[in-house]
C-alpha cells in the first residue's frame, strides 16, 4: 500500500531527527490515533529505543526512569484527551525532581475545539507550572518549515537546563487528517549531524574570595556536612570533611555513604535522643544537594539554627530546600566546585578542628551501628529469623551487586534505607522519586530505569505496588528488562502507624481511612500478570531470591512478608531505645 507524503509526517520526522542529533535516546509511546504522525516518526529511527506503554500515567513515570538511567531527556508521546491528562503526575514528579522529559501530546486542530469533537479537551497549559517551557506550533505548515528544527532542538535545551535545571517541557502538537503519511525531504540540518541549537551552559562556580571568607568564619568550629542526592562526589565531600574535621551525614542517595572515617550513616537513629542531640549540636551545618527524608534530621538542623548555628545550602540549581526557613546562606553552584574551593581555602589557612568534635560523632556512629545490629539480631531471634522492615533496609544494599541500581519508594522503604543501611565500600546507586514524594508510579519508574544497562531492584511497599500495578503490563515483543520488584508487604500503609492518627482514632476507623489494607494478595496479583514470584520471609531467602532474579532479563517480584505495622512501630521503638543507650554511653552524656 502506498502512503502519501504529508507535511505533518515530514514535520514529525524533522522533530525526531533533531532530537536524535541532540542526544535523545529513548521515547515512550502510548497507543492512540491522533499521535500517529509522531509515533510513526519515532519508530522509524534505529537510534531511538521506543518503549510502548499502555497506561499513560505509568508511561510518564517510566520516562522518568529512562531519563534517570540515561541522563538525557526522554520523549513521551500520547494521543489527545484524558491520555494527555494521565501524564500529569509523572510530569509533576519530573518537575520537582529535576528530571528532563519532552512531553508531546497530540491534539486536534484548532477548528475542532469547542465543537464536541471526540477526545478533545483543553490541552493548552495543561501541566501549568509543572513544565519549564511549552510550545504549540499549530498544524504543520510548509511555510514554517524553517523553524521545525529549532523547535525540537530548543525543547531539548529547555528540558536539560530551562527550569533553570533539568525538568519536563511540553509540546502540544495539533495533527489533522490524514494521520498516516510518509515524510518527504526534511529541511536541511546542520553539518555533521549537529543539532540546530546547542548550548554551553554556564556552570556557576563560587568566587574564591567568598569561599575564603566563609572558611574564615567556620574554621575551628563544630560543623557538619549533610549530603543528599546530587550533593557532590564522595572524594570532594570527604576532602572538605578531612580539611575541616567535620563529620559527613550521608544519605544513601548521595552516593557518599561509603566506608570512610568521616561518614555517619545512622544520623536519624543517633539524633532521636534529646540528650544526644544537645551533646552533638553543631555551630555550622552545610546542606549539600537534596534533603533527606528524615524529619528527625530536619528538626535537629532547625533546632540548632534557632540556637544560633549557621545553616548553609549548596544546591546546583539553586532550588529552594528550606521548609523550616533556617538557611541563612545559599550557594547556587556546582557542589564539587564549592567543595574543592572550600577545601583549598581551608588548607591555605592555619587552625585546628574543634576539639573532640569528629571523635564524638565517630563514637556515636560506631555505637549506633553496633546497637542497631544487636537490636536486629534480637528481633530476628525472637521471630525465628523472619525479617523486620528495618532489617530489610539494613541488608538490602549488601545483598544487591554494586553495578545494580536500587529504587526505593515512599514512604517507609526510602526511610528504611536512609535510617538503617550502613556505610559500605561499594554500594549500588540508590534513587527515589522524592520530587513530590508520591507513592505512585514507582514500579513504572523502576521499569524505565531498567532500560539502562544496570539491573534494577525496586524496594516498594505493598500499597505502592498495588497503586502502580499497570507497570506489570508488558507489550508482546517488548525488549526484556532486568527488574526485580521487592515488595515489603506489611498489609497497608506503614507510615501512618507512626502518626498521631494511629493513637487518636479507633483501630477500625484508622485502618479504614489510613492503614487501608487491600484485598488482593501481592503474590497473586503478580502471578496474574504471568510473573514469577518468590517469597522471602528471611534474610537468607531474600539473598537467594535476589541472587536468582537480579540480572535475569525479565521482570520478577520478590515478596517480603513482614510481621505487621503495629509490630513495626514497636521494633523501631526498641532500636531507638537501644541506640540512645549505646550512644549516650559512647559519648559520655
Ligand atoms: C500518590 C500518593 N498518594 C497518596 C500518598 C500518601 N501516602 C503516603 S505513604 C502511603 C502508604 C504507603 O504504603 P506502602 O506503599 O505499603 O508503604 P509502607 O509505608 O507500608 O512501607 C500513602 C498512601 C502519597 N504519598 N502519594
Ligand atoms: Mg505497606
Amino acid at each position: 500500500m502506498s502512503v502519501q507524503t504529508t507535511v505533518q509526517a515530514t514535520f514529525a520526522a524533522t522533530l525526531v531527527d533533531e532530537w536524535v542529533r541532540a542526544g535523545v535516546r529513548d521515547a515512550v509511546v502510548c497507543p492512540g490515533s491522533r499521535s500517529t504522525p509522531l509515533a510513526l516518526a519515532l519508530s522509524e529511527r534505529d537510534e531511538l529505543a521506543v518503549h510502548v506503554r499502555l497506561d499513560e500515567r505509568g508511561a510518564a513515570f517510566f520516562a522518568v526512569g529512562c531519563s534517570l538511567a540515561s541522563g538525557a531527556p526522554t520523549v513521551v508521546c500520547t494521543t489527545s484527551g484524558t491520555a494527555a491528562a494521565e501524564l500529569h503526575a509523572g510530569v509533576v514528579e519530573a518537575h520537582h525532581a529535576g528530571v528532563p522529559l519532552i512531553v508531546c501530546t497530540a491534539d486536534r486542530p484548532p477548528e475542532l475545539h469547542g465543537v464536541g469533537a471526540p477526545q478533545t479537551i483543553e490541552q493548552h497549559n495543561l501541566y501549568a507550572a509543572a513544565v519549564g517551557w511549552s510550545a504549540e506550533p499549530g498544524l504543520a505548515d510548509p511555510a514554517g518549515a524553517a523553524g521545525w528544527r529549532s523547535l525540537a532542538a530548543r525543547s531539548v535545551i529547555e528540558a536539560r537546563f530551562g527550569g533553570p535545571g533539568p525538568g519536563p517541557v511540553h509540546l502540544n502538537l495539533a495533527f489533522g487528517d490524514p494521520l498516516v503519511g510518509s515524510a518527504g525531504a526534511l529541511p536541511p540540518g546542520r553539518a555533521a549531524g549537529a543539532p540546530w541549537h546547542d548550548v554551553r551552559p554556564a556552570r556557576p562556580v563560587p568566587a574564591p574570595a567568598d569561599l575564603a571568607a566563609a572558611i574564615d568564619r567556620w574554621r575551628g568550629r563544630r560543623g557538619l556536612l549533610v549530603v543528599g542526592a546530587d550533593g557532590g562526589s564522595p572524594d570532594h565531600v570527604y576532602g572538605l570533611a578531612e580539611a575541616l574535621g567535620w563529620p559527613v551525614l550521608a544519605d544513601p542517595r548521595s552516593g557518599c555513604r561509603l566506608s570512610h572515617p568521616a561518614v555517619v550513616a545512622a544520623a536519624d537513629a543517633i539524633l532521636r535522643d534529646p540528650a544526644v542531640r544537645a551533646a552533638l549540636a553543631p555551630e555550622v551545618v552545610v546542606l549539600l544537594g537534596a534533603p533527606w527524608a528524615s524529619k528527625v534530621l530536619g528538626s535537629f538542623v532547625a533546632e540548632t539554627a534557632r540556637r544560633g548555628a549557621a545553616v548553609v545550602a549548596v544546591e546546583r540549581w539553586g532550588r529552594w530546600f528550606d521548609p523550616d526557613r533556617v538557611v541563612g546562606e545559599q550557594w547556587p553552584v556546582d557542589p564539587d566546585a564549592w567543595l574543592s574551593g572550600a577545601r583549598q581555602a581551608a588548607l591555605e589557612r592555619d587552625g585546628q578542628p574543634a576539639a573532640d568534635w569528629e571523635k564524638h560523632w565517630r563514637a556515636a556512629e560506631d555505637a549506633a551501628q553496633r546497637a542497631i545490629d544487636a537490636a536486629l539480631d534480637t528481633e530476628s531471634s525472637a521471630r525465628a529469623g523472619a525479617l523486620s522492615e528495618p532489617a530489610v533496609g539494613r541488608r538490602l544494599l549488601e545483598l544487591v551487586p554494586p553495578d545494580a541500581v536500587v529504587l526505593a519508594s515512599s514512604s517507609m522503604p526510602v526511610r528504611d534505607l536512609e535510617w538503617f543501611a550502613p556505610a559500605l565500600s561499594a554500594p549500588p546507586r540508590v534513587v527515589a522519586n522524592r520530587g513530590a514524594n508520591g507513592i505512585d508510579g514507582v514500579c513504572s519508574t523502576a521499569r524505565g530505569l531498567a532500560t539502562g544497562s544496570a539491573p534494577v531492584v525496586a524496594l516498594v511497599g505493598d500499597l505502592a505496588f498495588l497503586h502502580d500495578v499497570s507497570a506489570l503490563v508488558t507489550p508482546v515483543g517488548a525488549r526484556p528488562d532486568s527488574c526485580t520488584i521487592v515488595v515489603v508487604d506489611n498489609g497497608g500503609g506503614g507510615i501512618f502507624n507512626f502518626l498521631p492518627q494511629a493513637a487518636s482514632l479507633s483501630g477500625s476507623r484508622f485502618e479504614a481511612l489510613f492503614g487501608t489494607p487491600q484485598q488482593p494478595d501481592v503474590g497473586d496479583v503478580a502471578r496474574g500478570f504471568g510473573l514469577s514470584v518468590l517469597d522471602a520471609p528471611t534474610e537468607d531467602a531474600l539473598g537467594a531470591a535476589l541472587a536468582e532474579s537480579i540480572g535475569r532479563a525479565t521482570l520478577s517480584v520478590v515478596r517480603v512478608p513482614v510481621p505487621g505495622r503495629i509490630d513495626n512501630v514497636a521494633v523501631h521503638a526498641r532500636i531507638e531505645a537501644a541506640v540512645a543507650t549505646a550512644v549516650r554511653s559512647a559519648i559520655d552524656t
